[in-house]
């Protein structure tokens, strides 16, 4: 199953984080990192007094299920070092299930797709440089809800190792 995550980070050494995700990632029960959007800086979203943030989506084969990969991610943040602190506040990595192939969820849990994508320009630019056809969000409803406020090209998908 494809599933696209968004991770965006920015406390200490953001690169360092983003790759820590990745490889965190690949070594998840079957799943691997099968792609990578570029590298984006953004304009803090949601509570302003904090370090601008580097953004990414990353695209996943797996065979676990949207709550088992959700659950995942969730333990790759607190291995990261995570501290839930502030509502949007700074934080040294979060990655959210964004899309789960045509999937759509309303648990407690999960909400899918990620019920405040299409309005996020730091989640629409990256996942623009995705190949996304098989999924229930398309490149022409994600064109149409981007514009580039707030988001600035940082770094090449090459800086990031999809597999180390
Ligand atoms: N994540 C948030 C809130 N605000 N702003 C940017 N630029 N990037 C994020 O990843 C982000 C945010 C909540 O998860
Ligand atoms: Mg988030
Ligand atoms: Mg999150």
């Amino acid at each position: 199953m494809k599933a696209y995550l968004g991770v965006g980070t920015n406390i200490g050494d953001r690169m360092k984080n983003l790759q820590d995700s990745i490889d965190a990632l690949n070594l998840l029960p079957l799943t691997i990192v099968t792609d990578v959007s570029n590298v984006y800086e953004t304009d803090p979203v949601g509570f302003d007094n904090q370090d601008d943030f580097l953004n990414i989506v990353v695209e996943v084969e797996t065979d676990l299920n949207p709550d088992n990969l959700l659950g995942a991610c969730l333990g790759i943040e607190a291995g990261l070092g995570r501290v839930r602190t502030i509502k949007n506040g700074p934080r040294i990595i979060d990655i959210d299930l964004l899309l789960y192939e045509n999937e759509t969820s309303n648990t407690q849990t999960l909400i899918l797709p990620h019920p405040r994508m299409m309005e996020r320009n730091f989640v629409l630019k990256p996942l623009l440089d995705l190949n996304i056809s098989h999924s229930i969000i398309n490149k022409d409803d994600v064109f149409k809800s981007l514009t580039d406020d707030g988001v600035r090209f940082y770094s090449a998908k090459d800086k990031l190792c999809l597999n180390k």
